[in-house]
Parts: structure tokens; C-alpha cells; sequence
């Protein structure tokens, strides 16, 4: 397993080098000597925990705390206050701005570990937890939590760059009748070779396949325009019915097929999630209405 890495922020060295001599046995360290030079480490990487000195030339550590607790993709970092600052409102605010822990100089280094080594623990657990709440257990794909979790950040990121955006929503043809021709477990298997068979068909390391509910799934494709949308919706259509799984009370034809509905277009700010799965569902309606086993846009 990879050893946890620990960013220890101090403008004393010799701060530093004490912390840095408990914990380096067990843990990766680097360091920056101001609250600027951290907060420019932590997004070219993102530690495993922090240990923050608060009082510093230039930003203070409570700022620096304030600062990550903004940011969604650092917020979730544990912060741990090593400061001379020890009076209570001192603690009291290191709380206030997002803290896990408070602790005082001079560093009694045996208790800094181990409260180092209960917050790494701790947050291995949290993240657990996340992945597992996120994640659908039969086909192993994120499911809708993680859809609600991902949209937002993406779009808000495709905005800034004025790019395209596709979101695609499948859903298995039939699949009523096939559960009642061959059965729920059949049917759990159907799925998984389907969510298989979708994942496969994309390339590209920032899309996304996720399963949205029951037999429909769903694929973020960022960076994406209309036609590039098109070809890989059409693909997946023409995989899924490639496999050429039976499903003999299918209206379609008596294979397992699906329908595709794209929303394309470039982000702009006023774009929400709920408009692009509106959209693509509408999209989607409209591939039933007109026969299944087709994309429409
Ligand atoms: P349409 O072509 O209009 O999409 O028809 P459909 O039969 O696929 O749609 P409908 O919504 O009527 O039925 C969906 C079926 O999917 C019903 C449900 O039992 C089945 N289903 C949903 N989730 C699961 C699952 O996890 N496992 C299995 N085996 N079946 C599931
Ligand atoms: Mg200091
Ligand atoms: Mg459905
Ligand atoms: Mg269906």
C-alpha cells in the first residue's frame, strides 16, 4: 500500500525537522515554510493530511485552513494545527475555520503521532465510505450519488473553458420482458455484460459511464461535441446488439438493444445538471417513440 503523505507547513526549520524526524518512518513528508508556498503544493498534489503552523509572516495558518476549506477538491483534507498559540480562543477559532485537531508547541513527538496516525485512519475511512455510497454494487460503475457528485464540478469546469459538453443516456430495450422471460438473476447479468460493454466503448481517460437506476446508465463526455457524441452513442448501440444476447419477447427484434438519447452543446455558466438530464431524456423518449434500439439527439 502506499505510504500516506504528510505536508507539514512551518516557518521555523527547525519545526520542520522535528515533525519530519517522528513521522518519517511511516510517512511520506515534504513541507513548505509559508502558507503561499503551501497552498501552491497542495494543488499540484494532494496530501493526506496537513500539519499547519498559524502564526507565520505573510498568510497565517487560519487563513490557509479557510482557503482549503473552499476548495472542493481540498476541503476534505484533515488539518491539524501545530501552533505556540495556546490560548482557547486560539483553539476555539483553529476549530472555527476547519481544523480535525489543535496542537501546542513544544511538540511532544510520540502524541503527534499517534494523533496523526488516528486522523490518517480516520479519513481512509471516510473516503471508504464515500466510494462505497457512490458506487453501484452490481456493475461496479458510479451511480447516481456520484453523477450528482460529478456534474456540477464538470460543468462548472467546461464553463470556464467555453467547451462542449455531451451527456448520453441509455436505457435497456424491453427489459421488462427480458427479466419475466429468463429471470431477475439473467437479468443482473445482462446488465453487468452491457455496463461492460458501454465502459468499453469509451476512450478517452475524462469520460465517464455511470449507472443512472435500474436497466438505464448514463456517460459524461466532456470535451465532446455533437458529432464526436453521435459516433460513440452509435457505436455503443451497435456493440450492445452485437453481443447478440437473446431477448426473444423483445418488440424490437429478439435481442437485447438499447435507446440513446444525447444532449450536446457548449457549457455556459446558467447550465445546471438537471437541464442536461432533462435533456438527454427527452432525447431518449424520442429514440423509444421512434422504434428503440436507436440514438436521437
Ligand atoms: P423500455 O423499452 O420502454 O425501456 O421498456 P422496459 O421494459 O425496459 O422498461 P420498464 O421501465 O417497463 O422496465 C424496466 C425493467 O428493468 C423493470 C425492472 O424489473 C428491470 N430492472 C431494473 N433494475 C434491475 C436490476 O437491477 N436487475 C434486473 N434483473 N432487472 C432490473
Ligand atoms: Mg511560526
Ligand atoms: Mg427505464
Ligand atoms: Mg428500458
Amino acid at each position: 500500500m502506499k505510504r500516506p503523505t504528510i505536508l507539514i507547513v512551518d516557518d521555523e526549520i527547525s519545526n520542520i525537522e522535528i515533525m519530519g524526524a517522528v513521522l518519517e518512518e511511516q510517512y511520506e513528508i515534504c513541507f513548505a515554510r509559508s502558507g503561499e508556498e503551501a497552498l501552491a503544493m497542495v494543488q499540484a498534489f494532494s496530501p493526506d493530511l496537513i500539519l499547519l503552523d498559524i502564526v507565520m509572516p505573510g498568510m497565517d495558518g487560519y487563513a490557509v485552513c479557510r482557503h482549503l476549506k473552499q476548495d472542493p477538491d481540498l476541503s476534505q483534507v484533515p488539518v491539524i494545527f501545530t501552533t505556540g498559540l495556546n490560548h482557547t480562543d486560539d483553539e476555539v477559532q483553529g476549530f472555527a475555520v476547519g481544523a480535525v485537531d489543535y496542537v501546542t508547541k513544544p511538540i511532544q513527538p510520540i502524541a503527534l503521532r499517534s494523533r496523526v496516525r488516528n486522523h490518517i485512519e480516520l479519513k481512509r475511512m471516510r473516503d471508504q465510505f464515500a466510494d462505497l455510497a457512490m458506487t453501484d454494487p452490481l456493475t461496479g460503475l458510479g451511480n447516481r450519488r456520484m453523477l450528482e457528485q460529478l456534474m456540477p464540478s464538470e460543468i462548472r469546469r467546461l464553463a470556464r473553458q467555453g467547451e462542449w459538453l455531451s451527456f448520453v443516456m441509455i436505457d435497456v430495450d424491453c427489459f421488462k420482458q427480458f427479466n419475466d422471460e429468463y429471470g431477475h438473476p439473467e437479468g443482473d447479468r445482462c446488465l453487468r455484460v452491457v455496463a461492460t460493454t458501454l465502459v468499453e466503448t469509451l476512450s478517452r481517460s475524462h469520460d465517464v459511464c455511470l449507472r443512472y437506476g435500474g436497466e438505464e446508465f448514463a456517460c459524461i463526455l466532456p470535451e465532446t461535441d455533437a458529432s464526436g457524441a453521435l459516433h460513440i452513442a452509435e457505436q455503443m448501440r451497435q456493440r450492445i446488439e452485437d453481443l447478440a444476447i437473446p431477448n426473444k419477447a423483445s418488440t424490437v427484434r429478439p435481442l437485447v438493444t438499447v435507446s440513446l438519447g444525447i444532449a450536446s452543446g457548449i457549457c455556459g455558466t446558467e447550465s445546471t445538471p438537471d437541464r442536461w438530464i432533462a435533456a438527454a431524456d427527452e432525447a431518449l423518449y424520442q429514440a423509444k417513440h421512434f422504434g428503440r434500439n436507436k440514438v436521437f439527439m
